[in-house]
């Protein structure tokens, strides 16, 4: 799962990254120049890990991880200079989601915050950004239909980018297009911006975290949303676990922003986890709510994918409860899936394969 964090300049992105990653990558005050993106992989905290560890005692634990993407700041206009072209755009291309960060901290530079405005902005420049690639591509299907060159693949394109660019100039984003598997096809290859899942993060003010509820609930009508105090955080972030929780108790943070985020994005974003266990390793893997037993295997190797047979499969929570996989194979409540099963979150699974 890769984030790619968008926002206007200086709403506090990279202060975000920091805070998040535990890295000091430089925030830009004034420098209006266009930094390098910052990459990182958070790790994704879960407890379940921890106590399968316990169990299994294995050489090896590895927790999932979110990888996040730092980008440069979105300007009002940007759409149509370079912004959008070029390198950041090959970033954000593949990036599986989009975290729009708001800010909402006032400053000497930008005045007070305004996060709904500011929404309204970056969602017109993905918008406009989306529109010009679908327009230009329009313009040479156009050229190439005029000198003939028509085939039903052609024919097929043109309408989808139509449909594309009437919902764009409606001011509605591709994703609320209802398209045919057909047509899902034709504009996957866009990569469009706005058939992105995003997710809002609202950089507040210390002074006024905690009390942005109505903000928080006319976002929230749209989009998964969390709240960061993200320089107070980026600061506890350097911080022992037991001192920033402290100051997390002081303000009211109930988790770090690590945690916090990693849960949003889970959820809105719709992932899961499952876990692999052994004596070699206990791992947990994140996959897309509603992936079969056969996407799960090919989030482990696309040979378990090729081959698969079955799936050996228990729920963690069974495990725990009962103490070991004897326990819990006697008590029948060991399965075997097939390749269509709907894998939940917390199985424990162990593919059975021949290549
Ligand atoms: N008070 C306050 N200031 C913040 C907060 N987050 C960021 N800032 C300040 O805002 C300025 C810009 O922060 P950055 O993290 O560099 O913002 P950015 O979005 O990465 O900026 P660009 O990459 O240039 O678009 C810095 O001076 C930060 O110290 C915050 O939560 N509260
Ligand atoms: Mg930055």
């Amino acid at each position: 799962m890769k984030i790619g964090f968008i926002g206007l300049p200086k709403s506090g992105k990279t202060t975000l990254f920091n805070a998040l990653t535990g890295s000091s990558a430089a925030v830009t005050t004034y420098s209006g120049g266009r930094v390098g993106p910052n990459l990182a992989a958070v790790r994704v905290g879960d407890e379940r890990v921890t106590e399968l560890s316990a169990i299994y005692r294995p050489k090896k634990i590895v927790y999932p991880s979110i990888d996040i993407v730092d980008l440069a700041g979105v300007s009002e206009g940007d759409a149509r200079s370079d912004a959008f072209s070029g390198d950041m755009m090959k970033l954000v291309r593949t990036c599986d989601a989009l975290a729009i960060v708001l800010r909402g901290f006032g400053s000497d530079l930008l005045g007070d915050p305004s996060p709904l405005a500011d929404l309204k902005k970056i969602e017109d420049e993905l918008l406009i950004a989306d529109l010009i690639v679908a327009e230009k591509r329009l313009e040479k299907i156009e050229l190439a239909l005029k000198k003939g060159q028509t085939t039903p693949a052609l024919r097929a394109e043109e309408k989808v980018l139509r449909a594309v660019v009437d919902a764009l100039n409606a001011g509605r984003p591709v994703c609320e297009l209802d398209l045919d598997a057909d047509g899902e096809t034709i504009i996957r290859g866009f990569q469009f911006l706005t058939k992105k899942q995003a997710l809002v993060i609202l950089n507040s003010h210390e002074a006024l975290f905690g009390k942005n509820g109505a903000v928080l609930e006319a976002i929230g009508a749209r989009y998964g949303v969390v709240e960061f105090a993200g320089e107070f955080e980026m600061e506890l972030s350097r911080l022992d676990d037991e001192s920033a929780r402290a100051f997390m108790e002081d303000l009211g943070i109930s988790d770090s922003a690590r945690d916090r985020l990693t849960a949003l994005a889970y959820d809105a974003l719709g992932y899961i986890s499952f876990f692999t266990v052994g004596e070699d390793e206990v791992r947990a893997w994140n996959i897309r709510r509603n992936a079969t037993a056969v996407e799960a295997a090919a989030a482990i190797h696309s040979d378990l994918a090729r081959g698969f047979i079955a799936a050996e499969c228990y729920k963690y929570e069974d495990l725990v409860a009962l103490g070991s996989e004897k326990a819990v194979k006697d008590k029948g409540k060991f399965l075997l899936a097939g390749k269509d099963y709907s894998v939940k979150d917390g199985d424990i699974l162990s593919i059975r394969f021949n290549v």
